[in-house]
């Protein structure tokens, strides 16, 4: 896969080398290219941004750089007989970046990262190339962040350990939190290593008891107890066939229902205070 960043903060992309996305690189499954955006800016200061045509507050990335940074980065791919490439705008106001982007974006040839700084890049950069290659507008969460080059890190690393061959273990996907099927989509619980005792603390006993059965067990109860504390929504959302008997006590204790009357049938909601069963 070949990637290209366009920023104005090359220094912020370092972090590249290092680490699961730098040993890729090293190994040739990633082939990454960081560009300086003011290298495409031709007055005096470099400028690559201006104030925002309607008024109000902070300044906004302007078009002539952007686009001649992306026709160059576009041609040097032509040149190099690069593959379809799409375009990845972190934005707040983007579509939220999940596992199930990672891994669409995982299987594209060429990815080409427009972080912005400022309030944004003017629309029509991003209107001219949609006209010529996928555009993805993608936010990492409800927070503000300075500008978008953070948000490549994170899509960068959550894309790159998806490539074939970059995890050693072929086995790692299955089981991460948000991989579809991994726990019919719970959060991962507690885990534990040696030594057996620390500080007093020791290991809950199901774990040295050696009874796979029971193990398996114990550590749904523990991914319930954690996905209902940390993030109700993924319960409220998840199918009720993938969860069994044991699944429902234990969100039953927890204070979880099915809904009867519920569209689709049967999906858990929070009982309210008082609605013991
Ligand atoms: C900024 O403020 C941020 N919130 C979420 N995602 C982002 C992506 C790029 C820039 C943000």
């Amino acid at each position: 896969m070949r990637l290209d960043v366009v920023t104005i903060f090359p220094e912020y992309l370092e972090p590249l080398n290092v680490s699961l996305v730098g040993k890729a690189r090293a190994r040739g499954q990633l082939n990454v290219h960081v560009h300086e955006l003011r290298t495409w800016a031709y007055d005096r200061h470099n400028t690559v941004d201006d104030t925002p045509y309607g008024g109000g507050p902070g300044m906004v990335m302007k078009t002539e750089p952007w686009g001649e940074a992306l026709d160059s980065v576009l041609a040097d791919g032509y040149e190099t007989g690069s593959r379809a490439p799409a375009l990845i705008v972190p934005t707040p106001s983007g579509r939220p970046f999940t596992q199930e982007l990672a891994v669409e974006l995982s299987g594209r040839p060429w990815l080409i990262f427009a972080p912005a700084r400022y309030e944004g890049i003017d629309r029509r950069v991003t209107d001219e190339y949609a006209a010529r290659m996928p555009v993805y507008e993608v936010s990492i969460g409800d927070y503000v962040l300075a500008g978008g080059e953070a948000a490549v890190l994170v899509v960068t690393e959550a894309v790159a350990r998806l490539l074939p061959g970059v995890l050693g273990n072929a086995e790692s996907h299955r089981d991460d939190s948000f991989a579809p099927g991994a726990m019919a989509g719970l959060l991962e619980g507690p885990v534990y290593t040696k030594p057996p005792l620390w500080r007093g603390r020791d290991i809950p006993d199901v774990l040295l008891s050696g009874h796979h059965g029971k193990i398996a067990r114990w550590r749904r109860d523990e991914a319930l107890k954690r996905t209902a504390a940390n993030r109700p929504d993924l319960i409220e959302r998840c199918d009720p066939k993938g969860l069994d008997k044991k699944d429902r006590e234990m969100l039953s204790i927890l204070g979880w229902a099915p809904d009867p009357d519920g569209e689709p049938y049967g999906r858990f909601w929070r009982r309210p205070e008082g609605m013991e069963q």
